[in-house]
């Protein structure tokens, strides 16, 4: 090795010093930063925050809920509704993989199973809201709700005729009570529908819509804390509806879904469950609960003359008291 060629190596050698210094202290500061970062004396549960930067609306009072002094972690969380159907699996449920037509105006069958955490397909329902299990599917902007009832093989195979009438992104959501536990659990799964995509503009609020000339305006707040009393009304050519029928063990079904992940409210409805041949109306009342501020997709069923409507309804939450 001549002089040239020592140095050459030589500079090697304190490049590659220089570069495992960087690294090191590119390992180490970090990680020190970030654990005094995250004592817990800084009040903020990143994770929470994070989620609430991800709403699109009505931030402001959701935010002050998980800044409080005295709250920990999960505390914002623990105060609100629980969020459901946002998952395919909970406490060992599974929604298996949604077998449906692939596009649009293909006749067809939506099927799936729902397993227990052995694998085994679960067959042992309880009947809530009149059926073992309550499908719901609607495309990720709202549009094309659909809440049906499959039918359940021996083997735990649930199926449903099915054609899909547009393309897009379906949320399949599936609300059920596992008799081997008695808790009522939402699991969902995407389907995507091959064709064009027409998505629907922005959802604005609307507490009225008509469905064949039957209107249904909604009155009541939604909130995040404490139950939320809301009332639907149905009239006719402005005459009340005195003659809607039980549905799914009350005189109307509503769905809640908030806006933006679809995430499903538990809605209960108000009254004991109506007798056979017995009609009521002109209003319908439900409680629930939002988990967040924000907007929320309703979409209410109701049952005039044998036949089954469904409108549907925008409501913004607020975080008030
Ligand atoms: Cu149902």
């Amino acid at each position: 090795m001549n002089a040239p060629q020592r140095l050459t190596v030589y500079g090697a050698g304190l490049v590659a010093l220089f570069v495992a210094a960087f690294t090191v202290a590119g390992l180490v500061v970090p990680k020190a930063a970030v654990a005094a970062w995250s004592m817990p004396a800084e009040g903020d549960d990143p994770a929470a925050m994070g989620m609430e930067t991800g709403m699109e609306t009505g931030m402001e009072t959701g935010m002050e809920t998980s800044t409080a002094p005295d709250a920990g972690p999960h505390a914002g969380e623990s105060a609100a509704a629980p969020v459901r159907g946002l998952a395919l699996e909970q406490d060992g449920l599974l929604l298996n993989p949604v077998s449906a037509p692939d596009r649009v105006g293909e006749d067809g069958t939506l099927s799936f199973s729902i397993t227990s955490a052995d694998g085994d397909a679960v067959t042992a329902f309880e009947t809530e809201h009149d059926k073992e299990l309550h499908l719901v599917v609607v495309r990720t902007d709202g549009a094309g709700f659909r809440h049906v009832h499959p039918k359940m093989s021996a083997d735990g195979v649930w199926s449903i005729p099915w054609t899909w009438d547009a393309a897009g992104s379906y949320r399949v959501l599936t609300d059920f009570v596992p008799e081997a536990t008695g808790e009522n659990v939402t699991l969902s799964r995407t389907v995507e529908v091959g064709g064009r995509v027409s998505p629907e503009p922005p959802t604005a609020v609307s507490t009225s819509d008509t469905v064949d000339g039957y209107t249904a305006t909604l009155t009541g707040d939604l909130g995040t804390s404490g139950d939320s009393r809301l009332t639907v009304t149905v009239t006719k050519d402005g005459e009340p509806v005195t003659r809607l029928e039980p549905y799914l063990g009350a005189y109307g079904h509503l769905v809640a879904l908030r806006d933006g992940d679809l995430a499903y409210l538990h809605v209960h409805p108000e009254g004991d469950e109506p007798a056979h041949g017995s009609v009521s109306g002109p209003e319908i009342g439900f409680m629930t609960k939002a988990p967040t501020p924000g907007r929320y997709l309703l979409y209410l069923d109701f049952k005039v003359d044998g036949v089954v409507r469904t409108a549907h309804l925008v409501l913004d939450a607020t975080g008030r008291e």
